[in-house]
């Protein structure tokens, strides 16, 4: 391309000369005191570690800008079809590290710090985690970006600039308490921002018709009341081993210079002033409820605002390039709505074309349908979006017609297919009678093309529960699956180094290439029986447990012994995902070793006949609103305090709660367990995603068959994970019978609820609703059915752990543990996102990577 090789040789001066840092130390470090002096404005004997961050993360960012600037051109000119994944949440994590990893440069950076007088962990340390995001739904779009800029696609995220991430979470006498993450506390390095690129989004205000004499027809038009500034953040995101480096663009709210005279003139200047002012609350704060809808009209104005900003710049950038030519808009654009969040964006863009662009209405809605997809994340009813009929017209009453007229003309076509069958025209309504409100996801599911979950199993759940109905109607193809990955650059490379070395190192692969190819990983199974790679296998892993164990020391001042079984549970802390039965199981450990101890049976015949040592490790925040989570983490800490107190018990049995977990605390811990819990109650999650970095960092999985724990099992083989408990078929029957039968709790469980009830780990009425909930309440999440299938899994897995614990020196008896570690991480190269993206690419988005 010819424009290309003009554009080419004009930029080879400036962006060679930046882009240099990445491999020159000199150029590094003239570019780092450069920033110092000018950028901070300090001196270099007056540079602590924070201010290294920021200097340091200047240079690399401006290497970096130069990779994001000609790739923004590059596909300007290569005018292909681009992807844009809008999400409400982008859970980043730090970008310093990841930008080192991606663009190849940590070697340099660390020996040019280190010439400069710093350590680079101490300066990447320095960084705070990008937090907007909850968990599971929020990370798996910071890994999706990560691979479409890696896999060299054309692919932008759209989401909101929180200026409040999630909560901080601080532990105050075993309660969970919040604290606001100000994230943006000193400036952002990583991010632009794009003053210039301001989109004007309105709400409120009223529909009115207008009569166009030309025509003759009736056009709808709509005068919004409120109007707020949206202004754009963009986020480089570097592709790894490649150039190509997308775009995140993120929303901040800001008030319009439009002055509302009337209020003026009444000589209300203040009010004026503070309405304006209001208009940033709207992307002050992220929302932090994991699998609950909470309802505020907060919250759909965030939707509407970013949802309206991202399109209006979706549909200018094309215009500008294909004027009015609406055909072609399908062939340019495709959109990924993450969850239904943005399904508004379904009827904006409707609106555009019709109101706006002046089309036919059955001429939009075919563009419409050809550009939407719509991922599903859950089948739980609490957590699927509702918006009341009466705060969608009042908030965009132009909206609300647009959504009652696809409705009519669905439900229409539903008719004409199946005629007569009232009950699936009531079943299938977006519109739900009582309480009148609009269901996002049969919104999603109408105005998309396809329809997917997030892992096999989920996926057919959707099928044959919730979208049932839709399955009949638009047939099964429309449904589809993408399993959900994760990407290896943060999830192996960054957090685990010193494996990911080793790997390279046995793959003959210096480049780390098997990091964009991870099916390679599989080339590993032929070190299965090699002594010496074992041994190194094991090393690093006991070396991770250190540092594990060193971050626990720090955060909560406990001692765990690195030798012992370290056994995980990270996740936001939730019912469905039972961190009360992974409770109450080391509860009964702990009060059977008690007994035995009265009974005179020694420790060193309880570690070699019953109980292997172990630290029960947890971690994960709790909805601010959600009582029983919280209660939850409360008992945990409590049990935690009793145990790690009682000298007759030593380093048998130790319970930790971190604090605050997040994806820089992920990147230790993962890398740093032997065992993992993926145990919510079979068919409640809908993929997970820990469970697959927990396993690509060597760790083994004790989990239920759930989500994508299924595909994982199939693909490590399942003698290398440990999988009990009832299957999602069983569910609901069991539910039944909870409640016309009652519950019956084991007796084994029933110890447990006698000591919680005894006061052994505190005030009993600080844990009732816990165990009323199984008892009275009809034990909803399987607690009881699944107790005793746990315990006996643990039992199998101790005995393959062996008895004596074990370090890098002595580890015969862990042998059979190893191996399996090693036979599940060669396995592990389905999981990576880039399978995920190249997936959706081909099935959903019909796009392909441009050759870089
Ligand atoms: C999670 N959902 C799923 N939602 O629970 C998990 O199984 C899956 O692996 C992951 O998505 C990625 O597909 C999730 O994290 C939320 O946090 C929403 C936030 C906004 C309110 C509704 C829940």
């Amino acid at each position: 391309n010819s424009q290309l090789t003009i554009l080419d040789s004009k930029r080879k001066q400036p962006s060679d000369t930046v882009k240099s840092v990445v491999d020159s130390k000199e150029k590094f470090e003239e570019e780092f005191v450069k920033h110092v002096e000018t950028s901070l404005g300090r001196s270099m004997y007056n540079c602590d570690d924070l201010a290294a961050y920021q200097a340091a993360s200047n240079t690399i960012r401006d290497a970096l800008i130069i990779d994001w600037a000609n790739t923004q051109q590059k596909q300007t000119i290569q005018d292909g079809k681009r992807v844009y994944y809008l999400s409400l949440e982008f859970l980043m994590g730090r970008a310093m590290d990841n930008a080192l990893i991606n663009l190849k440069c940590e070697n340099n950076t660390r020996q040019s710090l280190n010439e400069l007088g710093f350590n680079l962990e101490d300066v990447l340390n320095q960084e705070p985690d990008a937090a907007l995001g909850n968990g599971g739904l929020g990370r798996l779009a910071a890994c999706f970006v990560d691979s479409l800029s890696s896999k060299n696609y054309s692919g932008w995220g759209y989401g909101l600039n929180y200026q409040y991430g999630i909560f901080e979470q601080k532990i105050i006498d075993g309660y969970q308490i919040e604290a606001p993450d100000y994230w943006l506390k000193y400036s952002n390095p990583w991010v632009l921002d794009r003053n210039e690129i301001q989109i004007p989004v309105d709400f409120y205000g009223y529909v009115y018709e207008e009569h166009d004499p030309n025509t003759g027809k009736v056009k709808k038009n709509w005068n919004g009341g409120e109007r707020v500034l949206a202004v754009a953040s963009d986020f480089p995101i570097p592709g790894y081993n490649t150039d190509n480096t997308n775009n995140l663009r993120l929303w901040n709210a800001k008030p319009t210079n439009e002055f509302d005279f009337t209020k003026f003139n009444a000589g209300d200047y203040q009010q004026s002033v503070a309405a304006q002012q209001r208009a940033e609350s709207i992307t002050s704060v992220l929302y932090p409820n994991d699998n609950f809808e909470s309802g505020k009209e907060l919250r759909l104005k965030q939707q509407y605002f970013w949802v309206a900003a991202s399109l209006h710049d979706i549909v200018r950038r094309f215009k500008k390039q294909h004027k009015q030519n609406w055909k072609k808009f399908p062939d340019q654009v495709a959109i990924q709505l993450n969850d239904t969040h943005p399904t508004l964006a379904v009827v904006e863009l409707q609106r555009i074309l019709v109101d706006l662009e002046g089309l036919e209405w059955n001429e939009a809605w075919s563009i419409v349908t050809s550009v939407f997809a719509y991922t599903n994340h859950t089948v739980m009813a609490e957590a699927l979006e509702k918006w009341p009929v009466d705060l969608v017209g009042r908030l965009l009453p132009r909206h609300l017609e647009i959504i009652y007229d696809i409705n009519f003309f669905f439900l229409k076509e539903v008719e004409r297919k199946f005629p007569g069958d009232r009950d699936l025209i009531r079943r299938v309504s977006i519109i739900d009678e009582s309480p009148k409100s609009v269901k996002m996801a049969f919104l999603a599911i109408v105005g998309s093309h396809k329809v997917n979950g997030v892992a096999e199993l989920h996926s057919e759940l959707i099928k044959t529960t919730i979208f049932k109905d839709f399955v009949k109607v638009f047939g099964a193809e429309k449904f589809t699956n993408v399993t959900n990955g994760i990407t290896p650059r943060r999830w192996l490379r960054q957090a685990n180094p010193k494996l990911a070395a080793l790997i390279a190192e046995k793959l003959n692969d210096p480049e780390y290439d098997y990091l964009t190819n991870l099916g390679k990983l599989k080339q590993l199974e032929q070190f299965v029986d090699d002594e010496d790679f074992l041994k190194q296998w094991h090393a690093i892993k006991f070396d991770n447990k250190r540092k594990l164990a060193a971050l626990v020391k720090e955060l909560t001042d406990i001692d765990i012994d690195p030798s012992v079984l370290f056994d995980v549970q990270v996740k936001r802390i939730h019912e469905y995902k039972r961190q009360q039965l992974n409770i109450f199981a080391v509860i009964y450990r702990y009060l059977h070793i008690k007994e035995l101890l009265s009974k005179g049976v020694t420790i060193e015949e309880i570690k070699k006949n019953y109980y292997i040592p172990k630290a029960s490790i947890f971690g994960g925040k709790a909805a601010p609103g959600y009582y029983m989570a919280k209660t939850i983490i409360h008992l945990i800490n409590k049990v935690g305090e009793v145990i790690n107190a009682d000298k007759e018990i030593g380093n048998l049995l130790k319970v930790v709660f971190i604090p605050d977990y997040n994806v820089s605390k992920a990147e230790i811990i993962c890398p740093g367990s032997d065992l993992s819990n993926h145990i919510s109650t079979a068919g409640t999650e809908a993929s997970g995603t820990s469970n697959m970095k927990f396993a690509l960092n060597g760790g083994l999985i004790i989990g239920t068959v759930d989500g994508a724990n299924v595909e994982i099992t199939r693909e490590i083989g399942e003698e290398n994970i440990f999988l009990f408990g009832n299957l999602a078929e069983s569910v609901e029957e069991l539910r039944h019978k909870h409640v016309f039968e009652g519950v019956n709790v084991p007796e084994t469980l029933q110890v447990v609820f006698n000591a919680i009830e005894k006061e052994v780990f505190g005030p009993a009425d600080e844990f009732k609703s816990l165990i009323d909930s199984i008892r009275y309440h009809g034990d909803y999440y399987l607690v009881t059915d699944d107790f005793e299938l746990f315990l006996d899994a643990h039992k199998k897995l101790e005995k393959v752990y062996g008895h004596d614990g074990g370090d890098a020196t002595d580890r015969g008896h862990l042998q059979e543990w190893v191996k399996k570690s090693v036979w599940s991480v060669a396995n592990m190269g389905f999981f990576s996102s880039d399978r995920c993206i190249d997936e959706y690419a081909e099935n959903i988005w019909n796009v392909e990577p441009s050759n870089q």
